[in-house]
């Protein structure tokens, strides 16, 4: 299981808990911060939560980055799917509104190179940047990974 925790931003602020359970068909365990719950399918095994805010809605969407393709699947609040191309195996996603327009960047960072490639939200433009070596560990990176 990896537990994750995010903090939206906007009217429906507040701290979203969720669980992915590690298995064929990821169930997520969700915690709102009225306390209700939420349980939902997403997701499957080797898949990385990479929950946010893509819409910029103010509520976290459930999502998820594979690996093996560089695919990202974004399952909206409005119960929309978005999906997209962006890194590869080996990149670690580091998924956070980098250029501060309300929305989640897809992004993941190349432990080999130690490069940041983001794709910002605001106009899709792509940034990278340098920074951090092979060893080091995002800081941005979900609790439990
Ligand atoms: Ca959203
Ligand atoms: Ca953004």
């Amino acid at each position: 299981m990896k537990v994750i925790s995010h903090c939206a931003k906007g009217r429906n602020a507040g701290m979203l808990f969720a669980v992915f359970a590690v298995k064929k068909e990821i169930p997520v365990y969700i915690l709102d911060s009225s306390g209700q719950k939420i349980t939902t399918a997403w997701g499957k095994d080797g898949d990385v939560p990479v929950i946010g805010d893509y819409d910029g809605e103010g509520k976290t969407d459930t999502a998820i980055w594979r690996p093996s393709t560089g695919e990202w699947w974004i399952k909206q609040s409005n119960g929309a799917v978005v999906t997209k191309v962006w890194g590869q195996n080996g990149d670690v996603p580091v998924a956070r509104d980098y250029d501060g327009d309300g929305k989640t960047d897809y992004a993941v960072w190349r432990p080999s190179t130690g490069e940041w490639w983001v794709i910002q939200s605001s106009n899709n433009g792509v940034k990278t940047e340098l920074w951090g070596e092979s060893t080091d560990i995002p800081v941005n990176q979900p609790v439990g990974q």
